[in-house]
C-alpha cells in the first residue's frame, strides 16, 4: 500500500479508494485585484499553493483516481445565501473588478485559469464554508467508493478545516498537504495545520505534496 511521510504518523492509502479534494481555489479568493485582496487581504499567501497544486494534478491526472473541485458561492438571486453570513458579507452578489462577487457564472466565482478542472473532473457548488453542506459531495465520494481524501486549497482555516472536520466525522481518512492549502494568515496556516494532526491525528495526517507525487508517480 503507498504510504505517505506525515505527521502525526505515515498515511496510507489505497489508489483505488482515494479521491483527491480541490477547495475554492476561485479568482474571487486569489486574483490581485479581486474579492479577496479587496477584504484587506494579502493573496500571495493563497498564490504560493498554485505550483504545487499544479504539479500535483499533473501527477493525479497520470492516475486513475477521482478529483473533485469546489466552488464556494451563491445563486443570482442570493436565495442560498443565509441573511446572517450577507450581513457579515455585504460585497457578497455587489459587482466587484470580477463580477458580482460569488455568484455562480460570473468570471470571479470560478477557478483559477492555471488549475481549471478537465471535463471528466467533479465540480461541487457549495454556499457555504464546509463542500458537504447543501451539496452532493457525501453522494459522489460513495458512488466512487471512496475512504481516504487528499485535501487541497483555500482557505486552510476556514474552507480546508470546515470540510475536513466533517469529513472526519463522516469516517474519512482526510490527508492535508500543507504546501497545497493557503490561508490569507501565516499564524492561522501554522495552526491549522498543527490542529489537524495534533492528539495522534485529531482530524487527519499533514504532509508535503512532493512525498505524496513520489508515491503515484
Ligand atoms: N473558501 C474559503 O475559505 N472561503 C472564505 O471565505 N475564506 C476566507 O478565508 N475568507
Amino acid at each position: 500500500m503507498p504510504t505517505v511521510d506525515a505527521k502525526p504518523t505515515p498515511f496510507e492509502f489505497d489508489l483505488d479508494t482515494t479521491a483527491l479534494l480541490v477547495i475554492d481555489m476561485q479568482r474571487d479568493f486569489l486574483l490581485p485585484g479581486g474579492f479577496g485582496e479587496s477584504l484587506g487581504n494579502d493573496v500571495a499567501q493563497l498564490r504560493r499553493t498554485i505550483g504545487p497544486l499544479g504539479e500535483l494534478l499533473k501527477a493525479w491526472r497520470a492516475t486513475n483516481m477521482p478529483i473533485i473541485h469546489t466552488r464556494e458561492g451563491h445563486k443570482p438571486d442570493l436565495s442560498d445565501c443565509p441573511p446572517a453570513k450577507l450581513k457579515r458579507g455585504p460585497m457578497i452578489g455587489q459587482t466587484g473588478n470580477f463580477g458580482r462577487i460569488l455568484i455562480q457564472g460570473e468570471y470571479g466565482h470560478d477557478i483559477i485559469d492555471e488549475l481549471q478542472p478537465l471535463p471528466n473532473e467533479t465540480v461541487v457548488d457549495k454556499p457555504g464554508k464546509g463542500a458537504f453542506y447543501a451539496t452532493d459531495l457525501q453522494e459522489i465520494l460513495e458512488k466512487s467508493n471512496t475512504k481516504s481524501l487528499v485535501v487541497t486549497g483555500v482557505t486552510t482555516e476556514v474552507c480546508v478545516h470546515t470540510t475536513v472536520r466533517e469529513a472526519n466525522d463522516r469516517g474519512y481518512e482526510c490527508l492535508v498537504l500543507a504546501d497545497c492549502v493557503g490561508s490569507y494568515f501565516p499564524e492561522f496556516q501554522q495552526a491549522g495545520l498543527r490542529m489537524i494532526a495534533a492528539q495522534g491525528g485529531i482530524f487527519g495526517w499533514v504532509a508535503e505534496s512532493p512525498a505524496l507525487i513520489e508515491e503515484i508517480a
